[in-house]
């Protein structure tokens, strides 16, 4: 396996738990504003995060769950608006500081950048909510931490899709085989490994624990710090608790060829 060139982390669920708390939240105010009386309860924004990207999730909700509700007449201006709203919620929620990243992951991308390694970001939502969270969680100018940013309509086809690794990718002038991405759900795994990204790391979230990794090199429920180190979920559950830095993610080959049959 080549050598680690650079970490790619995925955003919403991974960076930081932003769905329940952040995401969901910001929908709902933008329904209560636009005057209509939905409700997106916890266990509803469960089912509906089977569909990545918000505006598509909108759809969903209308296609699937809200069918009585009559729909305006051109319905993607009227997705397009409440999405807009939506975003400028989530950038004020944001900069109330609702949301801390997870554990660990601000002393991996710092060890990271320390030793050089290229770092970016390739997700499914909007390119402004990844700034409103990177600016409320991390020191001025931590956007050019990140050497690529790959986010939202960028690219045709959302997670599960490799559309966005494929591009991240293409922009850095890497091969899959030299990157690591890192993942909290099954559909960013899916889209990092449809890209050939082999060296998946996932750490889970409550609305993502029972999804299948199979394709992962190893799920944890954090990243890790050094008071709380990370419990290994697959493979080798039960295994010590590890706290994920760069000798972790340099052998990782290692580690996976140790479980395989
Ligand atoms: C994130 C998403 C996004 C956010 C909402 O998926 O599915 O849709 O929930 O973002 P991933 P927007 O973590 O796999 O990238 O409303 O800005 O689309
Ligand atoms: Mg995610």
């Amino acid at each position: 396996m080549a050598a680690v060139e650079a970490l790619v982390f995925d955003v919403d669920g991974t960076l930081a738990d932003t769905e329940r708390d952040g995401h969901r939240i910001a929908f709902n105010r933008a329904f209560n504003d636009a005057g209509l009386d939905w409700q997106w309860s916890e266990s509803l924004y469960g089912q509906l995060l089977g569909v990545t990207g918000g505006k598509e999730r909108i759809r969903h909700y209308l296609d699937r769950f809200n069918t009585q509700f009559s729909k305006p007449e051109n319905v993607d201006d009227f997705i397009a608006a409440l999405h807009a709203s939506k975003t400028r919620h989530y950038r004020d929620l944001m900069e109330a500081g609702a949301i801390p990243l997870r554990p660990g992951v601000r002393r991996l991308l710092e060890e990271a950048r320390s030793a050089g390694m290229r770092l970016a970001i390739a997700t499914t939502t909007t390119p402004e909510n990844v700034s409103a969270l990177i600016g409320s969680t991390l020191p001025t100018g931590a956007m050019d931490w990140f050497e690529v940013v790959g986010a939202g309509d960028i690219v045709p086809q959302k997670k599960p899709a490799p559309d966005i690794y494929s591009w991240v990718l293409r922009e850095m002038q890497l091969p899959p085989s030299a990157v690591i991405a890192f993942e909290d759900s099954g559909h960013g795994v899916s889209a990092a490994a449809q890209a050939g990204i082999e060296r998946i790391v996932v750490t889970v979230n409550g609305y993502t624990a029972d999804q299948d990794f199979s394709a992962a090199s190893i799920v944890l429920d954090t990243l890790g710090t050094t008071d709380v180190p990370a419990r290994v979920m697959a493979p080798g559950s039960g295994d010590p608790a590890v706290v994920v830095d760069l000798d972790f993610l340099r052998a990782l080959d290692a580690r996976a060829a140790q479980y395989e049959c």
